[in-house]
């Protein structure tokens, strides 16, 4: 009898969505003249786009990519020794706290500069210190870039205040959250009984957060679900980041920015996929409500009940990750 015992508990992606349709991802250069508006349109259409002209070196992103490579390529037993992932640590198949599970493994880290790196001591030994300074370095980068991005944006909806969204990431108690991610390749997708299907790696969901910064190695996985329902696949690049749109910006914008839902699947290629993910969050007491500059003079109405962002992600962890999270506190037509 042929097992196909590993991928037997795993969801798989229903094949007719997986096929990518003819739908161009907005590629924005931060430093074309007309950048704002671009990436309010991006925003308002998708809640998705590819930035280039980014200025985030490449030596800083690849010294990443090697850190992580380095730790998903060392023994089960060695990666346990990171902890569980509750808040910060290494996890394996399970996501989140509700039972959700992927075809996955990954490292959850601060963007903290404070964080305190002793509990990784046993895992990277003599090498923490680098691996230390190598990711600080990359989120200080990705950071700075998110802001500009948030900056950008701002000005291109005509905000007066250039930094109302950047400030937040910006804030000292800004509860953003890194994480690597490491989607091995699952050769049991040859077996006959599962051939052309792929593996769920990191099932549907929008962010919770305001603003994520993605980068991956050059493997596909990643897809995005449009507006009409339909899944489209995003080419990987590796020297490129994609930004999407979270749950915080949808209601800061009052639903004129839509955080996007979007997934990553693994099929039966050689080659693993490792994503690195920057997700900007506001400080924990930050009430999240519309921008009373986007409010026209106060005429217009939130389509959201108030809520600060601890509230938001409490919430968020207790529920599953297909759920939609911003109905609960969406308010209800009279
Ligand atoms: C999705 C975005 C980030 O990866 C994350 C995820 C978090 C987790 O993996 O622990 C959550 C998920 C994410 C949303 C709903 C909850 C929380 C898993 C889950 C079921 C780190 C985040 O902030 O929210």
């Amino acid at each position: 009898m042929v097992a196909v015992a590993v991928t037997e508990n795993f969801t798989y992606a229903a094949a007719a969505t997986t096929t990518a349709a003819a739908v161009n991802i907005p590629t924005i250069d931060l430093s074309h003249p007309d950048a704002k508006n671009l990436l309010v349109k991006a925003c308002e259409e998708l809640g998705f786009f590819k930035v280039v002209g980014h200025g985030v070196p490449l030596e800083i992103i690849s010294r990443l990519e090697t850190e992580a490579n380095n730790f998903f390529s060392l023994p089960l037993f060695q990666k346990e020794k990171a902890g569980s992932p509750d808040p910060f640590g290494y996890g394996n198949k399970n996501i989140g706290p509700n039972g959700d599970i992927g075809w996955i493994e990954f490292l959850m880290l601060t963007t903290n500069p404070e964080f305190d790196y002793k509990i990784f001591e046993s895992v990277f030994g003599e090498n923490l210190k680098t691996f230390r300074s190598v990711v600080s370095d990359y989120v200080k980068a990705v950071k700075r870039m998110a802001c500009d991005v948030l900056e950008l944006v701002a000005d291109g909806l005509k905000i007066d205040e250039k930094d109302a969204l950047s400030k937040l990431l910006k804030n000292e108690e800004s509860d953003s959250v890194f994480r690597l991610n490491h989607y091995p390749p699952c050769p049991e997708l040859d077996q006959q009984q599962v051939k052309g299907k792929h593996l769920i790696g990191f099932g549907e969901h929008t962010d919770p957060q305001i603003i994520s910064v993605l980068r991956s190695n050059n493997t596909c996985g990643l897809q995005i679900c449009l507006r009409d329902g339909r899944w489209i696949s995003v080419p990987p690049d590796h020297c490129c980041f994609f930004i999407n749109v979270g749950d915080s910006l949808q209601v800061m914008t009052n639903g004129r920015f839509k955080s996007v839902k979007h997934r990553v699947v693994v099929g039966n290629s050689k080659k693993s996929r490792v994503s690195m993910v920057y997700f900007g969050g506001p400080p924990l007491t930050e009430k999240i409500a519309p921008l009373p500059a986007l409010m026209k003079g106060g005429e217009e109405e939130s389509l959201y009940k108030e809520f600060t962002w601890f509230e938001y992600k409490k919430s968020a962890y207790k529920s599953r990750l297909a759920d939609n999270r911003l109905c609960l506190f969406e308010k209800i037509e009279a």
